[in-house]
This record gives C-alpha cells, sequence and structure tokens, in this order.
C-alpha cells in the first residue's frame, strides 16, 4: 500500500463492548501502515473512555453532539494525510480499510456502501440524495477522506448521519468514489431508536442535508 500514514477516527457511546475488539481489528489490518486511532466518545456512562484511553492513540472525551460533530472533531485530530471513518459498533468490518485505502489515491472521498439498506428511510435517501451525490449509501460513515478535504467541512444542518460531508464535497467539487460490501446483520436493539423513531430521524436528516445541497 503506497501509504504515508492513516488516521482512523470512530465516535463512540457507549461503546465499551465493542471498543477493544474494533481497536484490536484495525490494529491487525493497519500492521503494515503507519497510523494511529483516535476515539472520539460523547461522556458516555459505560466507561468507554477508560478502554479507549488504554487501547486508542489519542481518546477524547467531550459533551454530547452526535455522531456526524464527533466524526469532525475526531477528523480535526488527524496527524496523517488520510483518514478512516468507522462505526464502533463492529457493523464495518476493518478487513475492508485496504480496499478503501486503495481508492483514495484517485478520490477525496470513498464511502464503503451497504449493499443491502434495511430501513425504508434508508432505500429513499440513496434514491434522492444519493443520486446527487453519487454514492449508493449517504448514510455509511463507513468512509476514507484525504485530510485536506477536512478544511471544507463547516457543519450547518445539526445531525445528518454524515450526510452534510457528502453535501459539501460533491458542492466543493471533490472527488467522491464508493466501495460496496455486504454488511453484517444489524444489532438487535438499534441505538438510533425503534424502527419509526429511526426512520424519521434517518427523513429529517434527508430533508436538511437536500436543503442542504440546493442552498
Ligand atoms: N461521539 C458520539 N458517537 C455516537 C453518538 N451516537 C452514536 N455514536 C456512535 O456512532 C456510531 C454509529 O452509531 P449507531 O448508533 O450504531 O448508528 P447506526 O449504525 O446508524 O444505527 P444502529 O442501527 O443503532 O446501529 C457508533 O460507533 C456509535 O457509538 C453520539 O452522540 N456521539
Ligand atoms: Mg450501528
Amino acid at each position: 500500500m503506497m501509504i504515508n500514514g492513516v488516521s482512523v477516527v470512530t465516535t463512540t457511546w457507549n461503546e465499551r463492548e465493542n471498543i477493544e475488539k474494533l481497536i484490536l481489528a484495525i490494529r491487525n489490518v493497519l500492521q503494515q501502515v503507519p497510523h494511529e486511532i483516535i476515539v472520539v466518545d460523547d461522556s458516555s456512562q459505560d466507561g468507554t473512555i477508560q478502554v479507549a484511553k488504554r487501547l486508542a492513540d489519542v481518546a477524547v472525551t467531550k459533551t454530547r453532539e452526535g455522531q456526524t460533530k464527533g466524526l469532525l472533531y475526531g477528523m480535526r485530530l488527524a496527524k496523517f494525510p488520510v483518514i478512516v471513518t468507522i462505526d464502533a459498533d463492529l457493523e464495518n468490518d476493518p478487513q475492508h480499510i485496504p480496499l478503501l485505502l486503495q481508492q483514495a489515491a484517485v478520490f477525496d472521498v470513498v464511502v464503503a456502501s451497504r449493499t443491502v439498506l434495511p430501513r425504508i428511510s434508508e432505500i429513499v435517501t440513496s434514491k434522492t440524495l444519493g443520486k446527487l451525490v453519487g454514492v449508493t449509501d449517504t448514510l455509511s460513515n463507513f468512509r476514507v477522506y484525504r485530510r485536506e478535504a477536512v478544511s471544507n467541512f463547516a457543519l450547518r444542518g445539526g445531525e445528518t448521519f454524515g450526510a452534510e460531508f457528502l453535501v459539501i464535497a460533491k458542492k466543493n467539487g471533490l472527488r467522491i468514489g464508493e466501495i460496496m460490501y455486504y454488511p453484517p446483520l444489524r444489532r438487535k436493539r438499534p441505538r438510533i431508536g425503534g424502527t419509526i423513531k429511526a426512520n424519521l430521524r434517518i427523513l429529517w436528516a434527508l430533508i436538511k442535508s437536500l436543503m442542504l445541497y440546493l442552498f
């Protein structure tokens, strides 16, 4: 891999059970690559930060602001020219990181899109916003960014589950790429809420993202 170094950013909200597995799996995949792992924890109550402090290279705790702001917070701490973002809940298998990194030679942002989108709101998002930005799964935050791209990211939309980064990238003419992966089964108790609540939150994020795209 022709990579000078990779900063891996993950955000956590009560992920004590998962963060250790995740970090070990990332280090295993990136054995041959200089890297750092940055954990942005929004004051989890389960002791996630203690585990993160022990195992990550950078572990910060702050007040709760949601995933999108947490990702940006972490990206701004990155010291390497290429940044991988990944969920902490083991839904994004670090095995796909090498393929993402390959694409970073050609693109400013690369999204690892799920081949299966389980929620109706995610399918609607894919068919609307996804078509506009050229990505199947605009809600996947399993991505790679060239660090220079991050200076463009001034968030205006509140929580958009990462979609605003793609809107900004598209509006700024950044090169957006995509790889596809088969997702594991979704965990039984989605944090984002039950089916109706989750769909409403995602649809609200979609509306905001479409507005941000247009104006
Ligand atoms: N820092 C921070 N991280 C968060 C927050 N909410 C979620 N996360 C993290 O963001 C990642 C994605 O969140 P999830 O809750 O898994 O969202 P999802 O994958 O869309 O939904 P699920 O179906 O619940 O898995 C996980 O690593 C969470 O720990 C938050 O408020 N702050
Ligand atoms: Mg998840």
